[in-house]
């Protein structure tokens, strides 16, 4: 009886080890010119995924990139920066919270949060996108909506 329940065990933390490693997920954000919450946007805007996954950032309308915004990242996290209307794919190594800016419309807050596994940093996040957040000439509280759906 002790037995079967340690197999199970066993069986269950192996599962739990495989899905982190060996399904790392693929998600896909687009870049749009507008949705229903606005324009210049990123869909979602907020996304949740594990570390270890990937995501790719794909230009549905044109002129639009996708990169990491320097310190609005996990310490020591990787950054990664798209060309014009081409799809980039990042590959989240640290847990937190990321900024995802498009260059040519970041005065536009277009703007979206990659939240790998817990949100450590949020905190460290909120404060700087602040001070970020003060040169979009429209859209201001988009990111810290963005920011404020964060469980
Ligand atoms: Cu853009």
């Amino acid at each position: 009886m002790k037995k079967k329940f340690l197999g199970g065990v066993l069986v269950a933390c192996l599962a739990a080890s495989l899905s982190t490693t060996a399904f790392a997920a693929e998600h896909t954000v687009l870049m749009l010119n507008g949705n229903a919450t606005g324009v210049m946007v990123f869909e979602p805007a907020l996304i949740n995924v594990e570390v270890g996954d990937t995501v790719t950032f794909v230009a549905k309308d044109m002129g639009h990139n996708a990169e990491t915004v320097s310190g609005l990242a996990p310490d020591g996290a990787a950054s990664f920066k798209g060309e014009l209307s081409k799809p980039v794919t990042f590959t989240v190594d640290k847990e937190g919270v990321y900024v995802v800016q498009c260059n040519p419309h970041s005065i536009m807050a277009m703007v979206g949060v990659i939240v790998a596994g817990a949100p450590t940093n949020l905190a460290d996040i909120q404060a700087k996108a602040a001070t970020y957040s003060e040169k979009f000439v429209m859209n201001k509280e988009r990111l810290s909506q963005i920011l404020a759906q964060i469980k």
